[in-house]
């Protein structure tokens, strides 16, 4: 399986945790889909990740992706249904996969618009808003003690925070949030895949 990426991206980042933790072979392709504008046949929406499966199928959205690893992998990062239990944790990892997922989307729109000339402040106070609302509302969770791709998302998300936003103090106001974080960065697939320049 080929993965395209780079060492940036929090939603690769999410499908390397997850290929670490499970042990599969991903076979990493550094794009940049930006300047690489024939990454669009792999990817006709221009975003990493995407994988190319082993018969040349693309798979594309880091969340399935995701799933289709943890599958492949035989991994329990997406809780399943359960008929005589409705709610087996399914709902809750999937709602804070897609809250991690919207903090790393607000993060890189922010860190992009700061890129421009000039710099479109009013969108860009918008995309940090979204940030720190997402942080806030992230203090007041419990999080599952065997993660799922909910922990995974919002620990993506946390360290791309980090690595792009470094000035941003989000962790002095938010102690339960960054006491988690501090220990889920723990992980050796987490070690392994802390950002670093694209
Ligand atoms: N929903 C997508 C978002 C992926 C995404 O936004 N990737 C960024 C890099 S971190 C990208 O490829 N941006 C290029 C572009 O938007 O043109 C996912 O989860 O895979």
């Amino acid at each position: 399986m080929k993965l395209y990426g780079n060492a940036a991206s929090p939603f690769a980042r999410k499908c390397r945790v997850i290929a670490h933790e499970l042990g599969l072979k991903l076979e990493e392709i550094r794009t940049l889909p930006m300047q690489e504008p024939e990454f669009r046949r792999i990817n006709p929406l221009g975003k990493i990740p995407a994988l190319v499966l082993d018969d040349g199928s693309v798979l594309i959205d880091s969340p399935v992706i995701c799933e289709y690893l943890n599958h492949a992998g035989g991994g329990n990062f997406f809780p399943g249904m359960n008929i005589f239990k409705q709610n087996n944790g399914r709902w809750k990892a999937l709602g804070l996969a897609a809250l991690g997922d919207g903090i790393a989307d607000a993060a890189v729109a922010y860190v992009i618009l700061g890129r421009e000339n000039p710099v479109p402040e009013a969108a860009r106070k918008r995309q940090m808003d979204t940030v720190l609302a997402a942080l806030d509302a992230l203090e007041r969770v419990n999080f599952a003690k065997d993660p799922t791709i909910g922990e995974i998302s919002i620990g993506c998300a946390l360290g791309y925070v980090d690595f792009r936003l470094p000035d941003l103090d989000w962790k002095s106001s938010r102690p339960k949030l960054s006491a988690w974080y501090a220990k889920f960065c723990d992980y050796p697939s987490m070690k392994a895949t802390v950002p670093s320049a694209p």
